[in-house]
């Protein structure tokens, strides 16, 4: 009897040590949103009867992918090994094109417009049995097929009736990687690149794979490997091989590899005396560098080019313009179907300029000078990757250029990988922005995805937050950011709150009550961001080169548009920008009435206000406060939600594995830290100026303003931005 007890005993606590083990198993996040892990039993069986078996069209690398991602997936999921069976039994999940399935044939599916990439996921019943058909033009959108179909029974959606017909909205979707030969990352902060080039092509490191899938997963089909900062070894025959071996990896998955090139390669590889666009032998240089490419890379998609700025090479070095440049390269990949993709970041210091008025005027006169097969490559915004800036004016300014946005993943001015910032709302703010170039409606949306000016090639690009960090993304939180922005790329009608709730359920918990306030913390964070380091249309006040931690009183550059000071411009007088007929007048490069609308200190935006005019201290807010006191309750309201973060965060403990949990807990503590420094550092230097007292709800201080302009903060705290795997400790 005492044994029967005790044995009891041990079950009931072995039980009990299972059941928790299940939330508690550690886990390095490694596989993002892609887990599969088993649903709990009764959602499992509820899809059983609908998964039964598989039967999946055709013999190809990505045939194989589409099977491999299905079986494994809904296996994992459903708790089940799925087989693969060429018969339409009760439950079958078909996947596939008419021209490798006779099944998905025979259904004859409205197919026509779903262009390359597009699929449709049926619910249908063929001789009696209920059939799931995942059907597309190409391997590839049904490989998107079974990727959302994987993401509906991940996020536990219904698939007893499925309707589903899907096409992506703009048809280039890429990362660019500023990676570097030597194995670092320009802005990267979660570890070193994920090409190991010493290794390849010899070595293939598996992770290449599981990039490629989670790229497909979302949609994303473009990856620029290498930094626009470019060294020309990359164009080296031995480097291309190497490019060549990421290409085969990421081939089966639809990602097309592109590569940034160094615009005077002829000079340093080829020998020439110039890289002048005009010059015969650079032109033949390119061409015949092209045939090397597509000789290895038959599908290569063209390249990047960042010319004229930042000390990069371009053709204005031989008086030549950005499309003059930007054509010599396009005539060398376009026979061979490739594309160049320009970039509009180009500034150059005058004296009195406005930076943010220096792209439009570089490169809107030649509208409609660049080559067919050429994309101008335009920031979200006109100064750089600020936490909140106004949509570029180029966007709707070039109705003949194909531009494109290009958007920063990686947090290079937002506190790297430590802070927890999702940002589709920043994305979904800047291309829901109406630029009035044909009347109402003319979002940078409908710029991007062709609709306005019906461009043929619409692309987006995001400049990527990976890295060999276990976790990939060094927080775990920001794969969120890498997920929402193929996502968006995809579809950008999509709402930050679907996009969060998604990877919410895939990647952490499906807990109701966890998945909500999670959702809340994600959906606040931006603008929380905003809040602590740069409220009020503030921008740029970052600590100078590294750009983490604030420093608004930096003057030190020679080069005066890198220093916050003249950025702020913080006086007796006031703070902020004129960039009104007072001033630059560099609001005059939007259309009205959105020129009239941010040119209006009645109409602009606060959001906007300092970024377009310069305004005094008791200048009286729609709020009713001082623009002192309304600037420095907007530091303390984002001090507040870090410290509620940390809250919100302990609040879904046991929900998520101890692990990531440690792991997030870690961040937010330094996220919390650094918005009371930045509020801290702010207010006391704006404060020689307005000589205002802190409202009260406004925390003074802990430190003096000599004592912030002394502690680079990141030196302080490197400690929290170290690897992955030490916050994982
Ligand atoms: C790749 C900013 C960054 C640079 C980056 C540049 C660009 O200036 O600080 O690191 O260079 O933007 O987008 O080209």
């Amino acid at each position: 009897m005492r044994v029967a007890k005790l044995l009891q005993t041990l079950l009931l606590t072995a039980l009990l040590l299972a059941s928790s083990s299940v939330l508690t198993k550690a886990d390095d996040g490694y596989r993002l949103w892609l887990r599969y892990d088993a649903l709990p039993a009764g959602n499992a069986a509820l899809y059983r009867p609908r998964v039964a078996s598989l039967d999946i069209g055709g013999d190809s690398a990505t045939a194989a992918a589409i099977r491999d991602e299905l079986k494994t997936g809904l296996g994992g999921l459903l708790g089940a090994e799925i087989p693969l069976s060429g018969k339409l039994n009760d439950g079958a999940v078909l996947a596939g094109t008419p021209q490798n399935s006779p099944a998905i044939a025979a259904l004859k599916l409205p197919l026509a417009d779903l262009g390359d990439d597009g699929f449709v996921i049926r619910s249908v019943r063929i001789k009696g049995k209920n059939v799931t058909a995942i059907a597309a033009r190409s391997e590839l959108g049904a490989l998107y097929g079974a990727f959302h179909f994987l993401r509906l029974v991940q996020t536990l959606q219904p698939i007893a009736n499925l309707n589903v017909t899907e096409k992506p909205k703009i048809a280039l979707r890429m990362l660019n990687h500023w990676d570097n030969p030597d194995g670092s990352i320009e802005r990267g902060y979660a570890g070193k690149s994920l090409w190991n080039w010493a290794e390849l092509p010899e070595k293939i490191d598996p992770r290449l794979r599981d990039y490629a899938r989670a790229d497909a997963s979302v949609g994303i089909n473009g990856a620029v490997l290498n930094n626009v900062n470019a060294s020309a070894q990359i164009l080296t025959a031995e480097y291309l091989k190497k490019v060549a071996a990421i290409a085969a990896v990421f081939r089966p998955y639809g990602i097309r590899v592109f590569l940034s090139a160094r615009f005077s390669a002829p000079i340093e590889l080829g020998g020439l005396k110039t890289a002048d666009p005009f010059d015969a032998g650079v032109k033949k240089w390119w061409r015949d560098k092209a045939d090397e490419i597509y000789g290895l890379i038959p599908d290569f998609g063209g390249f990047l080019v960042k010319a004229n700025s930042e000390g990069q090479p371009g053709p204005r070095t031989y008086d030549r313009t950005h499309a003059d440049g930007a054509n010599l390269l396009a005539a060398a990949v376009a026979p061979h179907g490739g594309i160049v993709i320009w970039r509009a970041f180009v500034y150059d210091m005058k004296p009195g300029y406005d930076r943010a008025g220096a792209a439009y005027e570089n490169l809107r006169p030649f509208d409609g000078k660049f080559a067919p097969n050429a994309l101008l490559q335009v920031k979200n915004g006109p100064v750089d990757f600020q936490p909140r800036e106004p949509f570029h004016p180029l966007f709707g300014a070039m109705p003949k250029t194909q531009v494109m946005p290009e958007f920063q993943i990686t947090q290079e001015y937002l506190g790297f990988s430590n802070h927890l910032v999702f940002l589709a709302e920043m994305w979904r703010e800047v291309l829901s922005s109406d630029t009035y170039a044909k009347g109402r409606g003319s979002t940078v949306a409908r710029v991007a995805d062709g609709s306005l000016f019906r461009q043929k090639l619409t692309a987006v690009a995001g400049v990527a937050n990976t890295g060999s960090d276990r976790n990939w993304t060094g927080h775990d939180f920001l794969q969120a950011n890498w997920y929402a922005f193929g996502r968006l790329a995809w579809n950008h009608e999509l709402s930050p709150a679907a996009i969060a709730g998604e990877w919410i359920k895939m990647t952490l918990t499906r807990e109701p009550a966890a998945v909500a306030r999670i959702a809340r913390l994600m959906l606040g964070s931006r603008e929380a961001l905003v809040d602590y380091m740069t409220p009020l249309g503030l921008h740029h006040q970052m600590w100078g080169g590294h750009h983490y931690g604030p420093a608004p009183w930096w003057n030190s550059y020679s080069r005066d548009d890198w220093n916050p000071t003249y950025f702020n411009k913080a006086a007796a007088d006031g703070i902020g920008f004129d960039r009104t007929k007072t001033g630059s007048d560099t609001v005059s490069q939007y259309f009205p009435p959105v020129r009239d609308e941010f040119s209006n200190l009645k109409t602009v935006p606060d959001k906007y206000l300092l970024w377009f005019h310069h305004v005094p201290w008791t200048y009286r807010m729609r709020s009713g406060r001082t623009l002192w006191d309304e600037l420095a309750l907007r530091y303390q309201r984002g001090v507040d939600w870090a410290r509620n973060a940390r809250r919100e965060w302990d609040a879904v403990k046991g929900a998520i594995d101890d692990e990531r949990f440690r792991a997030v807990a870690r961040k937010l503590a330094i996220q919390e830290r650094d918005a009371v420094w930045w509020k801290d550092a702010s207010l006391s230097y704006f404060q020689t100026f307005s000589k205002l007292p802190l409202p009260a709800g406004v925390e003074k201080p802990a430190r003096t303003l000599e004592e912030y302009k002394k502690i680079d903060l990141l030196d302080d705290f490197a400690r929290g931005i170290g690897s992955f795997d030490e916050n994982h400790k």
